[in-house]
């Protein structure tokens, strides 16, 4: 268990390097365990939990991490310094919670609030979260540190001036803010730029500083027009501030959930850099929530460790670095340990940790991002531009939602344009047979240098969902769950791109066994479409020698091959018909490739059986069978971890694909 009370200098040569050396930057880190006290009064589970801060600071110490910090235990916050940005009554009302003899009438006061719970703890935890935020603050203003992060609960975004909700009591990061602006003018920090990451709206920080030009607050946060906690018109981006505050209030309200890197560092890119460079901050104080991460129970958002650490990153090029970065929401103990993580490294400056962010935006974050630009450019002269086409066209459709019978009608608007798209697709019932082994002078290696140079979009909708069992077509190499390994591609290139898609075609299992799962159908998709059925791929942009690679490969083929198994006249006759056989390959299960439609002009292809072996299957020629166990829950991984469904219903997508009579 972590000691609180320590303290450690940073003991890695700092400033003493030789010339040109960089120094090591001092970064403070606050946590005490007495923030835990706070709790639910009869010990129900909560998603706002003592152990959340708890594995922060496991996970900081158990990587070397912490060891390298400045270490502080918290300290109470003044109540004069709270009431900067709360009114007395609700200091004090915080204050007395906790003196309050008995449960019932803590639990009576909570019940009025607004997603609130008290106990005998909440009182000291809420004056400790504050007076550690205050603490990091004041000492990176005065230079003692470069930077910090506070590792507090409860969190503080959505306490307003009289209020406690959300899960928050007293508003940290605004205390702290007010503190500095009214409290410490000899420090000399004149503008504060507050960065709300947190999955929620920072209603709270917004109303305290909503006609202040001093402070920038800036959040991103799905909204949801308004239906997302906490719901209202407070996230819109017309909410822009008032009086001398106005502009300096910036809203990006979601309009969806499933928001991950691309669309965050979209909106860093095209909205707060450019203003934070206009702004010019003299530091950041930035509500950490990592609840749009991946996995987390609130949030439903899927930004990774990476992103947290390049949107960090970013935000450390104004205000000589000077950050002060606390814990708001978060509620995967496992996203937000690995978030914390990589974004204390980002504060020591270490490398860059690995990652990369492969698929686009969504088309609604496009139009947000524009809306707010729009909106704010009257203030901020480098909104003004319009965004290219070309930027805003790389883009993910937004995801068509089947399991859960949704009655969203924007989702079904954009299924039914999908089908629309997809029946003007002439696909054809007689299989056009596409290549047969011709031009006996084309030398083995020509081909691949003609199809490196094409990009294509593989749709997988088996096991190749899951990325890693993908690339062992690409690198070589077996993953977990596969009985053999595979040569991988002459081409070991990673793909160039990832996106989901859903298509109008039949999922369905069938023949025996296969060599690299055992017992049990594979997957096949439907050459035909059919508005009823829905599967599910995952998208890989590699080129067309890769695509021949995985061809052979998925064939039980040789890729020394002299040959392509779908070259460029292929291609070309694919794209027209919708769909085109593989001679060469029609001893293989998936021979057949199809044509799903284009996306930037790139064909989105896909590989699965040919029309008249669906008809074997549908007459018993060739058995249907669920898929082995290794098998669906490698395509069941590869659902979940592409974000696209919970765990349970890939497995209820894949059940039902495996179930129902073709
Ligand atoms: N239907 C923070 O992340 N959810 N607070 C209530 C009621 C409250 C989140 C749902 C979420 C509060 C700091
Ligand atoms: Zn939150």
């Amino acid at each position: 268990m972590a000691m609180s009370g320590e303290s450690s200098g940073c003991n890695c040569g700092d400033s003493v390097g030789k010339l040109g050396e960089k120094r090591q930057r001092k970064v403070g880190l606050v946590y005490d365990e007495k923030m835990c006290k706070h709790d639910t009064p009869d010990g129900e589970d909560h998603p706002e939990c003592p152990d959340r801060i708890r594995i922060i600071w496991d996970t900081l110490q158990l990587a070397g991490v912490s060891q390298r910090c400045v270490v502080l235990s918290g300290s109470k916050a003044e109540d004069t310094h709270l009431q900067l940005v709360h009114t007395k009554d609700h200091v004090n009302l915080v204050k007395s919670i906790s003196t309050k003899k008995k449960d019932y009438r803590r639990n009576k006061i909570a019940s009025q609030l607004n997603s609130i719970y008290l106990n005998g703890g909440s009182s000291e935890a809420a004056y400790l979260a504050a007076g550690s935020v205050v603490e990091v603050t004041e000492k990176v203003a005065e230079g003692e540190l470069d930077c910090g992060f506070a590792i507090v609960r409860p969190p503080g975004h959505h306490a307003e001036a009289d209020e406690a909700m959300g899960f928050c009591l007293f508003n940290n990061v605004a205390v702290a803010a007010s503190y500095l602006l009214n409290e410490r003018a000899d420090l000399g920090v004149k503008k504060i730029l507050i960065v709300d990451w947190d999955v929620h709206h920072g209603n709270g920080t917004q109303k305290m500083f909503w006609k202040d030009p001093r402070v920038l607050f800036f959040s991103v946060h799905r909204h949801e027009h308004g239906s997302f906690y906490p719901a209202g018109d407070d996230g819109d981006y017309n909410m822009v501030g008032e009086g001398p505050g106005e502009g300096f209030n910036i809203n990006v309200p979601w309009e969806q959930g499933r928001c991950g890197d691309p669309d965050y560092l979209a909106a860093w890119d095209h909205i707060l850099i450019p203003v934070a460079k206009e702004f010019n901050p003299d530091i950041i104080l930035l509500s950490a929530g990592f609840d749009a991460a991946i996995n987390d129970p609130l949030g439903g958002c899927r930004v990774t460790p990476y992103g947290y650490s390049v949107m960090l990153k970013k935000l450390m090029e104004f205000a000589q670095g000077k950050i002060v970065m606390a814990l708001e929401g978060g509620y995967n103990l496992d996203s937000i340990a690995k978030s914390s993580l990589a974004c204390v490294k980002v504060l020591l400056e270490d490398e860059p940790i690995q990652g990369s962010s492969e698929a686009y935006p969504f088309e609604s974050t496009w139009r947000v991002i524009q809306a707010v630009r729009k909106r704010l450019c009257a203030y901020w002269p480098s909104l003004a531009d319009e965004l290219s086409w070309k930027l805003i066209d790389q883009k993910t459709p937004t995801p068509v939602i089947i399991i859960s019978s949704s009655s969203d009608s924007e989702t079904e608007d954009y299924a039914n344009g999908i089908l629309d798209q997809m029946s003007k697709l002439n696909i054809e019932n007689d299989e056009g047979t596409l290549v047969e082994n011709h031009q006996v002078d084309t030398a083995s290696t020509s081909w691949r240098a003609d199809l490196t140079k094409v990009d294509v979009w593989y749709a997988t909708f088996g096991s190749n969902m899951w990325k890693p069992r993908f690339l062992c077509y690409i690198q070589g190499g077996q993953a977990e769950g596969m009985k053999r390994a595979y040569v991988g591609s002459k081409d070991t290139s990673p793909p160039k791109g990832i996106m989901w898609e859903t298509y109008p075609h039949r999922l369905f299992f069938g023949r025996e066994s296969t060599a690299t799962w055992g017992l049990g159908g594979a997957a096949f998709t439907s050459p035909l479409t059919n508005s009823n059925e829905q599967t599910h791929m995952c998208l890989y942009k590699i080129t067309l020698e890769q695509f021949n690679d995985v061809l052979f490969q998925e064939n039980g083929m040789n890729v020394d091959a002299d040959f392509p198994l779908f070259d460029l006249a292929a291609l070309q006759l694919v794209e027209n018909k919708g769909s085109g056989s593989l001679k060469a390959a029609s001893d293989g299960w998936y021979d057949n490739v199809v044509c799903l439609g284009k996306e930037l002009n790139i064909p989105i292809l896909t590989m699965t059986c040919t029309l008249s072996t669906v008809e074997k299957f549908k007459s018993g020629e060739i058995p249907v069978r669920p898929p082995a166990k290794a098998y669906a829950d490698t395509l069941v991984r590869g659902l979940v971890e592409g974000g696209r469904f919970s765990k349970e219903e890939a497995e209820a997508y894949i059940d039902s694909a495996a179930s129902k009579p073709l």
